[in-house]
């Protein structure tokens, strides 16, 4: 448990390659842009750069989408380039981690066109095919009823007239599952991974990775929504009886080989015991995987993603809690708020006004930092940077997912439709183009993205002229004491104390503080090796609230606060009154 290991201590720094930054003036980032950007990355403290896909794509889903593994998007840059970035990485003692999308490729792939060809092809088998079924008119219908993830009106599933069967497409009909039971794909796989890692990446945040293992049988998913025509078929082609398996032979081929970092992202994955069994010390096939139980706890699953339920503290502490005590003592935790498929979490835990930005920022950065894990941080997260203004229109709007869903509710509902209203909301408040904007870099035109005069691929978000990096990187040397300290500014502290307490913060023991204020949430970290312990508090409500430092403790300082020097001067004992989106961090007695 307490192993240590760089991936551990290491923290990880999402880039949307899209968004990132522009050098070549074409309105989308590109390679040499993030090399330009190091720098900035370092003085953050940030260890890992992991790197949204950057190959060959239709850009269908913006990249997830793979037609070449061995070879780049062209708007991105050259193979050079990334050697370069490469290169430029090791000069600071950075690493990059690649997204390795295995569960499916573009359908423009190769070996999707030479298996589309006839039922006769060599590679007919590399991808799943079935027949048509036939209901009781002789209407011809899909294999099964499961529907697609990016768009749940529509079926998983893809006629082929060519070869009269269907396409199995868990994601979009331009994302077409490779069948990992053919033992050639699974060598093609260890292939991508091989020549990547001889490339000098150092590990891989590896796609939808517990989708590989899908139930033979294809059976029908149980009717959870009456109304549609697909339903949810997760239960049949997530966490399979072969996951392990084929995860464990990656492992034993290719992985084992290098000294890397391997984090899975799985939906989904709900059991703890399975969970436990992929992340195991030594004999699990992966360090750590990304779950979603956290980010799930503001939607109605069975209403699908575009849903929305009030959520409490009491239900968030208790999720943090189960991941904290059971995953970390055997296995290994991954820590994250963002990505690029959510929205701002300042705007989705908290509250993105500009009276409680900064605030509302500071406190997510606390929970996370002071939290056993490995720590992920996505691009802009650290600037506090909130979901799309509400006043943009449904255009603005790019991901496939989002289109999808707002063309279907326009084809179900008429303008100015309380359903359509609704649609907008939930889209403004869950859409993933809410973390796609770019970065917003300085007050100049687009925030500094891109060249002057140039039409960035997603519009600026309009608060860019207060929300940038240039003002917040700027703003810590004014040392104006009556300003909080920007959040740029504050994760730069927050992620070095982290670090030097590596024992307590990374590593420690999480212990939950009960029947706190309904709207705080509390834990203390404790490490064998000292007295050392420590507390941290967070108020996720806009309104004051108290909190009691437990009996028998004394606060030795208040290390870290969303309102700089003035949290930092609270009571070391008894009560504290709590400002709004206030969070603490301090060391006990
Ligand atoms: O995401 C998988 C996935 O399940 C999410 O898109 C999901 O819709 C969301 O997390 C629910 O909260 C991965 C990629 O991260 C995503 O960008 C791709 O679209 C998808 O796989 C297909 O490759």
């Amino acid at each position: 448990k307490s192993d240590r290991r760089w991936w551990k201590e290491s923290v990880v720094y999402q880039v949307y390659p899209a968004s990132f930054k522009d050098t070549n003036g074409d309105g989308l980032g590109n390679i040499n842009g993030i090399t330009a950007k190091l720098d900035y990355l370092l003085e953050l403290g940030v260890d890992v750069l992991w790197l949204s896909p950057i190959y060959k794509s239709p850009q269908k889903d913006m990249g997830y989408d793979i037609s070449d593994y061995y070879d780049i998007h062209t708007p991105f840059g050259t193979m050079d380039d990334v050697y370069h970035l490469i290169a430029e990485l090791k000069r600071r003692g950075m690493k990059l981690v690649m997204d390795l999308v295995v569960n499916h490729t573009s359908t423009e792939h190769p070996w999707f066109v030479d298996s589309a060809l006839s039922k006769d092809s060599a590679r007919r088998n590399w991808y799943i095919w079935r027949p048509p079924k036939y209901d009781q008119e002789g209407n011809r219908q899909p294999p099964n009823n499961w529907a697609c993830l990016l768009d749940d009106s529509e079926s998983a599933w893809n006629y082929h007239p060519g070869t009269d069967e269907y396409y199995l497409s868990l994601f979009s009909p331009y994302q077409a599952d490779l069948n990992w039971e053919d033992p050639r794909v699974r060598g093609e796989v260890h292939e991508i991974a091989r020549f990547w890692l001889e490339t000098g990446v150092s590990g891989f945040r590896m796609d939808v990775i517990n989708l590989i293992s899908k139930d033979q049988r294809f059976p029908d998913a149980e009717i959870m929504h009456p109304r549609k025509k697909y339903q949810p078929g997760d239960k049949y082609f997530a966490n399979g009886a072969r996951l392990s398996e084929y995860l464990q032979e990656l492992k034993r081929d290719v992985l084992s080989k290098y000294d890397v970092l391997t984090v899975g992202e799985m939906p989904f994955l709900d059991d703890e015991e399975q969970r436990l069994e992929i992340v195991k010390a030594e004999e699990g096939c992966l360090d750590m995987i990304f779950t979603f139980e956290t980010i799930g706890l503001d939607i109605v699953p069975e209403e699908g993603r575009f849903s929305f339920r009030p959520w409490s503290v009491d239900e968030l502490g208790k999720v943090i809690d189960r991941s904290q005590s059971m995953i970390t003592q055997m296995g290994w935790e991954s820590l994250f708020c963002e990505n690029h498929d959510q929205p701002r979490s300042v705007s989705r835990w908290c509250d993105d006004s500009d009276e409680h930005r900064v605030a509302g920022s500071k406190l997510l950065c606390l929970m996370q930092i002071t939290l056993t894990g490995t720590l992920y941080v996505y691009q802009g997260e650290e600037l506090g940077m909130r979901n799309m203004p509400a006043k943009w229109g449904p255009e603005e709007y790019k991901d496939i997912e989002s289109i999808s869903y707002w063309n279907w509710v326009c084809s179900k509902w008429p303008e100015g439709s309380p359903e359509r209203e609704r649609a907008k909301d939930l889209l403004r408040l869950k859409a993933r183009d809410n973390a796609r904007t770019p970065f917003q870099w300085d007050a100049t035109s687009n925030g500094g993205f891109c060249p002057a005069g140039v039409k960035p691929w997603m519009r600026v978000n309009d608060d860019y002229p207060i929300v940038n990096a240039a003002a917040q990187v700027a703003a810590g040397k004014a040392n104006e004491r009556t300003v909080l300290v920007p959040p740029y500014r504050f994760w730069q502290r927050a992620l070095e104390i982290r670090k030097r307490y590596a024992d307590l913060f990374i590593y420690g023991t999480f212990e939950l503080i009960k029947d706190t204020h309904p709207t705080v949430l509390a834990f203390m970290k404790s490490c064998g090796c000292g007295s050392d312990v420590s507390i941290t508090v967070l108020n996720f409500s806009g309104k004051e609230a108290e909190f009691v430092v437990p009996a028998g403790y004394q606060v030795r300082s208040w290390a870290l606060g969303s309102y700089d020097s003035l949290s930092t001067e609270r009571p070391k004992e008894g009560l504290i009154q709590l400002l709004p989106w206030e969070g603490l961090v301090g060391c006990l007695y």
